[in-house]
């Protein structure tokens, strides 16, 4: 046996060592990923028909008013911005509407490539919702008004300065 010889068999069982590390540091970047848009009370990374499907079952079984929300670019006078689009399409004066007392499940679906956030104290709600994914989070208002909401995300001049885009209302009646 050569040096040359010993030093190839020295070095396999090495770099099988760290094919192992590196196998297992990329699979806790993908739990770290997946676990990222975590909500205030309930979240899930999941197909669009099957969360809001899943999710208007409470724990307690009961069925709830379930929303729908995407975040995709729309286009502004300051070029394509990403912006929460919901029920009454972009750029409506209230988000959407709930009932006061009713469990709200939101499923934000986010096409856009950069993280956002639901934000709204008023709601007690700040939620990241990541790139690329679905996120849904539950709510409940305890009375009626007019919620504002935004984005903490800095993501876009026009939409976070405009009603209907990257901020907004939600509207809660009794
Ligand atoms: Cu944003």
């Amino acid at each position: 046996m050569t040096m040359d010889d010993r030093s190839e068999s020295r070095s396999r069982p090495v770099s099988g060592f760290l094919t192992l590390l590196a196998g297992l540091v990329l699979g806790i970047g993908v739990l770290l990923g997946l676990t990222a848009g975590v909500g205030a009370i309930w979240s899930g990374v999941t197909s669009p028909g099957s969360a809001a499907e899943g999710a208007g079952q409470s724990a307690s079984g009961e069925a709830g008013n379930v929303v729908d929300l995407v975040i995709k670019d729309v286009a502004t006078p300051e070029g394509s911005e990403p912006a929460y689009v919901g029920p009454s399409g972009v750029g409506a004066s209230d988000l959407f509407t709930a009932t006061a007392g009713e469990r709200v499940t939101v499923v934000v679906k986010n096409e856009d490539a950069m993280p956002h956030t639901f934000t709204s104290p008023g709601l007690g709600l700040n939620v990241s919702i990541g790139p690329g994914g679905t996120t849904s989070f539950v709510f409940v208002a305890k009375s009626a008004g007019s919620y504002p909401f935004d984005c903490a995300v800095p993501c876009g001049s026009w939409v976070m300065s405009h009603t209907g885009y990257m901020q907004g209302v939600v509207k809660v009646v009794a």
